[in-house]
């Protein structure tokens, strides 16, 4: 399926070296440059815009990068509250040391290895950096975590004056060269494929998947490759003797969702490389929100109310001193049982008021409180946008009105007497069970 074994290897136009980025013509194993054997060729190669990268080792990468006395090394980072592996280079796992483990279980596996404390400051520094270089490729760069993100480079050649294959060599060089760590690439016509090619060949792989080997290249892999198949739904599939994702390339749409439901549809359509999910990019922040995780479950309104009132105001102080507002609110409700429920209701104007937050999210929580027990209550706003065309004094019923005058007040006396100084009837009492809310910004 990749470069080595496609069956166009020898076809000039479609390959070039990793190192020097010279074109390669001919079949040679080796550049005819730089004689470097790290090429990179495929059939679709010029073809395919979707790429994911993920960086080495990331802690462990960083750690190395400023003390250069390690480099030779095991290295694992972690350690701190939970005693845990956060991850190990690569030569720490060649004795078997993994993400997650207990550090006593990879030290008895490496027990040569130099055990570094996480330096989360440092590493989310060098994560932005990383990132603010994808960022100058494409604005679509769409991260899923400190260290990876996915990038649609469709459209770029003109701007680049290269096919996205090549900004992507390119770019895996500049990290190394710049910031000094090293990154896996994977590139493909989607974002499952792109994601899983970045991750065959780490470290400093550069793999491709393209459309004509996709259903064949996946009918090779297990059906734990699948976006959304964790432990627990690969039991339950093993269960059912599938193993293999072949097993569901043979399977009817309407069999696999008559068992599994939308997880049905989702294994109907990745089996077969259909993934139509689009590169979305992050912006600063797409909600405000704030939760909180009960001591003791809860299920009437006359313990959730107060809470949501309670969480409603730390919003909306968060959206006023931001100068920013939201245009839909969202209740998020977490159940004993840790199933999440969230609930949506779009608004005709943003708001950063505390009392239309709270209301909307009253109505929605009305519906919820069914004798459901829940664990976790929060309420937040998305479809930000800046605070100047917020809460139009006309728009809103004279009820709202007052409220928001009177809201308006209270901001005042609370600038000027402080927090604790003026508390409204809903919040009065509150805290019982609760725990302070607590912040959560995406
Ligand atoms: P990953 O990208 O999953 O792992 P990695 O970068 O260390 O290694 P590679 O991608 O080459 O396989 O995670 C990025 C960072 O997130 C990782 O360096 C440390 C942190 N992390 C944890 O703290 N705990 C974990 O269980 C995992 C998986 C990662
Ligand atoms: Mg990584
Ligand atoms: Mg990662």
């Amino acid at each position: 399926m990749f470069a080595a074994m496609s069956a166009s290897v020898n076809d000039p136009s479609h390959g070039f070296c990793r190192d020097c980025l010279s074109p390669q013509h001919g079949g040679g194993m080796r550049c005819r440059a730089c004689g470097s054997p790290r090429l990179i060729r495929h059939p679709e190669l010029y073809a395919l815009a979707i790429a994911h990268i993920d960086c080495d080792a990331f802690y462990a990468a960083v750690e190395k990068r400023d003390n250069p006395a390690l480099k030779d090394r095991p290295v694992i980072v972690g350690g701190g509250k939970r005693g845990v592996v956060s991850t190990a280079c690569y030569i720490a796992r060649i004795n078997g040391v993994r993400s997650a483990m207990p550090m006593f279980k990879a030290l008895e596996a490496c027990p040569g290895a130099v055990v570094i404390k996480p330096d989360m400051e440092k590493y989310v520094r060098v994560g932005r950096e990383v990132r603010a270089m994808m960022q100058a490729l494409t604005p679509l760069v769409e991260p899923l975590s400190i260290d990876e993100a996915f990038l649609d480079l469709s459209g770029t050649e003109r701007l680049h004056g290269q096919p996205p294959a090549l900004v992507l060599a390119r770019f895996t060089r500049a990290v190394e060269k710049e910031i000094g760590i090293t990154v896996s690439a994977g590139l493909s016509y989607c974002k499952f494929l792109a994601k899983i090619a970045s991750d065959f060949r780490k470290p400093r792989g550069f793999s491709v998947i393209g459309q004509d080997e996709a259903v064949g290249f996946l009918a090779e892999q297990p059906v734990t490759m699948i976006w959304g198949v964790g432990k627990a739904f690969a039991a339950t599939l093993e269960q059912d003797g599938i193993r293999m994702i072949s097993q569901l390339q043979r399977m009817e749409r309407g069999e696999l969702m008559r068992r599994y439901g939308t997880m049905g549809d989702r294994l109907y359509r990745l089996s077969r490389g259909q993934d139509e999910r689009r590169v979305e990019p992050d912006h600063d922040a797409k909600s405000v929100s704030a939760e909180t995780t009960f001591d003791t479950d809860l299920a009437t309104a006359a313990d959730l109310v107060p809470i949501l009132r309670a969480l409603s105001e730390k919003v909306s102080a968060r959206l006023k001193k931001a100068g920013i507002a939201g245009r839909t609110v969202v209740l998020k409700l977490k159940t004993h049982d840790f199933k999440i429920r969230t609930r949506n209701r779009q608004l005709g104007d943003p708001t950063r008021l505390a009392d239309r937050i709270f209301q909307t999210g009253l109505q929605l929580l009305e519906k919820e409180t069914d004798g459901t027990k829940y664990r976790l209550l929060g309420i937040g706003v998305s479809d930000l946008s800046a605070a100047d065309r917020a809460d139009p004094p006309d728009l809103i019923d004279v009820q709202s009105r007052k409220r928001a005058l009177a809201e308006g007040a209270i901001d005042a006396l609370r600038d000027k007497f402080g927090k604790k100084a003026v508390e409204t009837g809903y919040t009065f009492g509150k805290g019982r069970n609760a725990r302070p809310p607590e912040d959560a910004d995406h």
